[in-house]
């Protein structure tokens, strides 16, 4: 059978194992073929592929529920489920997503993007099954990586407590993005390479199966001995302790290893844990040899395995990531703290540099927060790097642990505002909204990366903390020449001065305003342009004085309205009862916004010069000497 016969993963039941082997090597193509042109995440489903044939095969899909840790690893899960003709449009806006979504397909059990969150779900599903009598199989797919959460450790204890039949597959490569981290990761690592776990568990087995089972003391002493022998050789002690059992560890690239155990796991009552080892980036040299530059990747050439060159100006990330290493050098109390993404953050120099200073704590946001208090509070200048939406997982943390005591923490928040095709789950839009209600912080936002480095200058030698949120991708390519000259925190800056119409941007989108201002000038409206630089505190005392002189203002901000920049705006404008002040925003509505191209996205929000000029010519009613008494 070949792949684009596939309709539906049941057709996979009855092929023999040398069909699905040749399926296999027709999907790793596709995968390839796919990514090398959309982008996405290459390594993770090139790791996956025996696996997900495997559980097709083995589980009933929908009927069965497959529920799939973070989602990133779904491609082929998507290509075995009615979704192989879309591919090609994986990611791109209108079309399917690189996440699983129960609005594209009823094989999607559960929506997924951010991390840990499977196992507390599939539980969820199977005690609602339970609680309805019915009958059928919940699953869960976490990877290594994902286990390092918080969460996953919540769940794991409930499930264990409630004992309900359940069953979790490990996806083990010893990779987060980067080299997995921590104690858990280091005992999986044991498990897998240590061939006296293997051999010490066939040797239990035995010595076991010999020891006489008459009379009660004796079974008691045989017990006792079984016990402490099973915790010095048997791998898999910690779930079972936990109240799971343990099968494996198997090879997840052998089908009929994993086909045989899966069948073994449905017909034990109960948790299971299903413990299974792949290579990440299986089968295409370049992503085997370079599994975090390939687990998210651009569009790449397929022959060299090189991304496609981007030229032009640094990212916002590597300048973040270089300002912070070049201030950690003169002062040693600087320390940084990633949680699983050293490359994505930029603190990949600091970890080259000083390496002491550098912490990577694994997926885990909410314990960094509170690490980085701890820090704090003993002396040192922690800076916490976290994309946007993944510090909402840290949000009491950021409140309870470290604002509350005013505690000098720095809080990096990259991937703010709209990423693009990673959609929905990644775009950073409610940072604003759940960071400026919160007492002591400020938050700012810089227009370019010379303002990045500025902000972090001047956040490190602040007494409180202080959150600076800036987004993805390529700066605006301006001199860093005076990168260090730190920025006075909570002021804004009047870029021009006009007397019809006050522009007042948030982050890079000023350049975007100051396009609209020039477009403006030329229609005879003149602008005042201001970049705010800070939304806590609102530069009061500047923005009133504008606003006294000129009563139409426009605010633009790559965030959801509600809460946002403009919302402080107005809360300002309410707590001087300036009620003749006429303020319109341009920000993201009350809906999350789709995967697709971050520019296509912006301008179907008027995030960009022609749609701050149509929303001026919308919303405003001027009286100029080009346009008469009239809107534009
Ligand atoms: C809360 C949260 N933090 C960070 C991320 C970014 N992230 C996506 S995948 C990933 C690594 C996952 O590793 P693992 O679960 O082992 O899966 P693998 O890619 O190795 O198959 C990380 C850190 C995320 N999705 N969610």
């Amino acid at each position: 059978m070949r792949l684009e016969e596939i309709k539906d993963p049941s057709q996979l039941k009855h092929l023999s194992l040398e069909t699905m082997e040749s399926l296999a090597d027709a999907i790793r193509q596709k995968l390839i073929l796919t990514v090398s042109k959309t982008g996405g995440h290459l390594a993770p489903n090139l790791g996956v592929v025996e696996l997900t044939l495997a559980l097709h095969r083995v589980f009933n899909s929908p009927v069965d529920k497959i529920v799939w840790d973070v989602g990133h690893q779904s491609y082929v899960h998507k290509m075995l489920t009615g979704r192989l003709d879309q591919m090609s449009s994986l990611r791109q806006y209108g079309g399917i997503s690189g996440f699983p979504k129960t609005t594209e397909s009823p094989h999607d059990a559960f929506n997924t993007g951010h991390s840990s969150t499977s196992i507390s779900a599939a539980l969820g599903m199977a005690l609602a099954r339970d609680l309805n009598n019915e009958k059928y199989e919940v699953v869960a797919v976490i990877g290594d990586g994902a286990l390092t959460g918080g969460m996953a450790f919540e769940a794991l204890n409930h499930a264990g407590h409630l004992g309900r039949h359940l069953i979790i597959i490990l996806n083990d490569n010893e990779m987060s993005i980067a080299n997995n981290v921590g104690a858990l990761s280091s005992y999986l690592s044991r498990m897998r390479s240590d061939p006296r776990y293997y051999k010490g568990k066939e040797d239990i087995e035995q010595v076991l199966k010999r020891l006489p089972s008459i009379g009660p003391k004796v079974v008691k002493m045989a017990e006792r001995i079984k016990d402490s022998l099973k915790y010095l050789v048997v791998p898999g002690m910690l779930f079972e302790e936990l109240g799971f059992t343990y099968l494996g560890p198997i090879d997840g690239h052998n089908l009929h290893s994993m086909i045989t155990v899966f069948q073994q796991a449905k017909r034990i009552k109960g948790p299971v844990l299903v413990h299974v080892l792949t290579k990440k980036g299986k089968g295409y040299a370049p992503a085997e040899n370079n599994p975090d530059a390939f687990h998210g990747i651009g569009s790449f050439d397929i022959s060299s395995g090189k991304a496609r060159p981007k030229d032009g100006p640094p990212s916002y990330t590597e300048v973040f990531g270089r300002s912070l290493t070049q201030l950690a050098a003169h002062n040693p109390k600087i320390v940084g703290i990633t949680a699983a993404m050293p490359d994505g953050t930029g603190l990949k120099y600091l970890a080259e540099e000083f390496p002491e200073r550098f912490f990577d704590v694994g997926i885990a946001e909410q314990h960094g927060v509170t690490l980085a208090a701890g820090l704090a509070i003993s002396g040192y200048r922690p800076v916490v790097a976290i994309y946007s939406t993944f510090l909402q997982r840290g949000f009491d943390q950021v409140l309870h642990d470290v604002c509350m005591q005013n505690l000098p923490v720095v809080f990096a928040l990259d991937r703010a505002g709209i990423v693009g095709e990673d959609g929905e789950t990644h775009h950073g839009v409610f940072d604003l909204a759940y960071l400026r209600s919160i007492p002591n912080l400020l938050v700012l936002a810089p227009k370019d990366e010379l303002e990045l480095s500025q902000m972090l200058t001047g956040a490190l030698q602040h007494s409180g903390p202080v959150a600076i949120r800036y987004p993805r991708g390529q700066g605006k390519g301006v001199s860093l020449a005076k990168r260090y000259e730190p920025l006075s925190l909570g002021k804004c800056e009047v870029l021009e001065e006009g007397k019809d119409l006050v522009l007042l941007a948030l982050g890079p989108v000023v350049y975007d305003a100051a396009e609209a201002a020039e477009e403006l000038k030329g229609k005879g409206i003149s602008c005042t342009l201001i970049n705010a630089r800070s939304v806590k505190p609102l530069d009061e005392e500047t923005l009133l004085k504008v606003f006294r002189k000129c009563k139409k203002v426009l605010t633009i901000e790559e965030h959801v309205l509600a809460g946002g920049f403009g919302s402080a705006v107005r809360e300002m404008l309410g707590r001087h009862q300036l009620n003749d002040v006429q303020v319109v925003s341009i920000g993201l509505p009350d809906t999350f916004v789709a995967h697709g191209n971050a520019n296509l996205l912006r301008q179907k929000y008027d995030l960009c010069p022609e749609g701050i000029v149509k929303t001026v010519r919308e919303k405003f009613y001027f009286r100029t000497a080009k346009t008469g008494f009239s809107t534009l």
